[in-house]
C-alpha cells in the first residue's frame, strides 16, 4: 500500500491513518526518509517493562520536502519474515552505504532476550530483506547507525528497564542483574563498529562514557541527566553530538564529543517532556536547515503505546549548544 497523506505542520502527527513512533530520519536520494516503529493500535495493559509496545511490523514514510505529504510506502518487513525474532520489533534505523540500504532493528529472540538485527534492500522504501540470524554480540534495543565521513559505520544502541541494558553488565546477559548503585556511574549506551559489509561487528561492543564539565561520569541516580534509551548521534561543526532520551524523568538530552565513541560532555536539554511515557528522536539536516523528529501520545489522547510521529525546526547557538525547544501537544 502507498498512501499519501495532506501536506504536514510542524509539531502535528505528520500521518494519523497508524500510529507511529521512534522516528529515524535520514535524507536517502534528495528526499526525507522516516523509519519508524508502527504501534499496534490495541487496548491491553501497561507496565514497566513496555510489554504494551506490541509491535510486530514496519512501515517506511517519506517526505519530498519539509512540509509536503507524506508517502507511507506499506509494510516493509514484518516480525513473521525474521526467523529468528517473535515478537517486540520496537524502534528502528537505517543506513546507506556502498549502494545498498540497510535497515537495523531490535526484537526479542526465541529466549525473549532483545537482539538487533539487519536486513537490507536496493532502495530506500524498502522491502528489506532480513539475515538469518541477529547480528551476533548485539543485545538490547534501539540501534542508531552513524556512517562517518570517512565511511566507517558505528551502531549505538541500548536502553534499560524492558529494554535490558542492565541484564548485561557481565558481558552475558543475567536475567536478574539490577542497575548499578544511585551513586555509581550510571550505564552508558553501547557502540559498536560495523563491518564493511554493515551486517555484523567489527569490533567488540563498547560502553560510552557520558560525563558533566568537569569530567566525572553521570552517576545513575541522576535521573534527569543519565542515559535511559533511545540513542542518537549526529555531526554538526566537527563535533558528534550524542541525544538521547531520560526515560523515566522523559527529557530528550544531548552531550558531545571529538570522538565517534567518547566520551561525551552533557550538554544540556533539547525537549521537554512529551505527552506519553516515551519520547524518542532523531536529528536531520535537510536542505540546510536542523530538523527534530520526535514523538508523542497527542493523537490518542495520552495512550503510552499510541504515539505519532512529529517534527520541528531545530537551531544551534553559536557555541555549538543546541537551543532547547518548547513543547506544545496541541499548537495551532
Ligand atoms: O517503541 C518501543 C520503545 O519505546 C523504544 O524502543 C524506546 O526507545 C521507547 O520509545
Amino acid at each position: 500500500m502507498v498512501k499519501a497523506t495532506n501536506a504536514t505542520k510542524p509539531n502535528h502527527p505528520i500521518v494519523e491513518h497508524i500510529y507511529t513512533a521512534d522516528p529515524s530520519a535520514h535524507v536517502f536520494e534528495g528526499k526525507l526518509y522516516i523509519y519508524p516503529s508502527h504501534d499496534l493500535d490495541h487496548d491491553g495493559p501497561s507496565n514497566d517493562n513496555g510489554d504494551q509496545y506490541k509491535m510486530e511490523d514496519y512501515h517506511v514514510l517519506s517526505m519530498d520536502d519539509i512540509g509536503a505529504p507524506v508517502v507511507d510506502h506499506g509494510e516493509v518487513l514484518h516480525v513473521k519474515d525474521v526467523p529468528w525474532a517473535t515478537k517486540q520489533m520496537w524502534a528502528p534505523d537505517a543506513a546507506y552505504k556502498n549502494g545498498k540500504y540497510y535497515f537495523y532493528f531490535p526484537a526479542r529472540d526465541k529466549d525473549n532476550i532483545f537482539r538487533i538485527g539487519v536486513a537490507t534492500a536496493d532502495n530506500p522504501a524498502g522491502p528489506f530483506t532480513p539475515e538469518e540470524n541477529y547480528i551476533p554480540g548485539s543485545f538490547s534495543i534501539d540501534p542508531a547507525v552513524l556512517v562517518d565521513d570517512d565511511n566507517r559505520a558505528y551502531m549505538y544502541f541500548g536502553g534499560l528497564w524492558g529494554g535490558q541494558l542492565e541484564k548485561w553488565q557481565t558481558g552475558s546477559f543475567v536475567a536478574d542483574a539490577e542497575g548499578p548503585a544511585e551513586d555509581a556511574p550510571a550505564l552508558g549506551p553501547i557502540v559498536a563498529e560495523l563491518t564493511d559489509d554493515m551486517l555484523t561487528f567489527k569490533s567488540e561492543p563498547q560502553e560510552i562514557s557520558i560525563v558533566d564539565e568537569d569530567g566525572n561520569p553521570l552517576l545513575a541516580g541522576d535521573e534527569e541527566r543519565r542515559f535511559f534509551e533511545g540513542p542518537w548521534v549526529h555531526k554538526y561543526n566537527g563535533y558528534y553530538y550524542l541525544s538521547y532520551s531520560t526515560g523515566n524523568t522523559h527529557y530528550l538530552v544531548y552531550a558531545m564529543s571529538k570522538s565517534p565513541t567518547g566520551p561525551f560532555v552533557y550538554k544540556g536539554r533539547i525537549l521537554p517532556p512529551v505527552v506519553g511515557w516515551t519520547t524518542h528522536h532523531s536529528i536531520v539536516e535537510f536542505k540546510g536547515k536542523w530538523y527534530l523528529f520526535y514523538h508523542d501520545s497527542s493523537l490518542s489522547g495520552g495512550v503510552n503505546h499510541k504515539r505519532s510521529v512529529k517534527y520541528t525546526e531545530l537551531q544551534y547557538n553559536e557555541d555549538g549548544t543546541i537551543k532547547m525547544l518548547d513543547y506544545k501537544p496541541y499548537p495551532d
